[in-house]
């Protein structure tokens, strides 16, 4: 680990501290130590579109909208290479929230993503993309 000096205005200094507090972050240089993380996960899968990620795709809807329901539920089926599994919480009698985990190549998952989160009815959507090691697994050999 280095220790660098970095010039920061009042205003930002201001925000990195309640940002800190309101985290629980220990010291200032963890709360800076993930901001930049996630800058350069972000920036680092702008980089490569093939690259692997897991995804958490999050996203309110109304479940008697229109068919929207059965329209996302079909959405994953149709991308079940990219569906690891979806958690349906019921919010109240109208809304829903879903949390699907995703898993796949980046761009194919971003794809996925932006095209469940703009249908008309969903709200607040958000997709969280965590890159992982690109190890390539050796093809399953059958058993002898
Ligand atoms: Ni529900």
């Amino acid at each position: 680990m280095q220790r660098i000096t970095i010039s920061l205005d009042d205003a930002l200094l201001d925000f990195i501290d309640r940002f800190g507090e309101g985290r629980g972050y220990s010291s200032r240089s963890e709360a800076i130590r993930d901001i930049l993380r996630e800058t350069a996960a972000r920036e680092e899968m702008q980089a490569d579109a093939s690259a692997p990620c897991v995804a958490a795709l999050s996203y309110v809807y109304e479940h008697e909208t229109r068919d929207l329901a059965r329209r996302l539920t079909t959405a994953q089926h149709d991308h079940h290479d990219l569906t690891v599994a979806t958690l349906h919480v019921h919010l109240d009698h109208a809304e829903c929230l879903e949390v699907a985990v995703l898993k796949g190549p980046v761009a194919a998952v971003r794809e996925f993503g932006d095209s469940m989160v703009t249908q008309r009815g969903v709200r607040l959507g958000h997709l969280h993309l965590v890159p992982v090691e690109g190890h390539a697994h050796p093809p399953h050999k059958p058993h002898k």
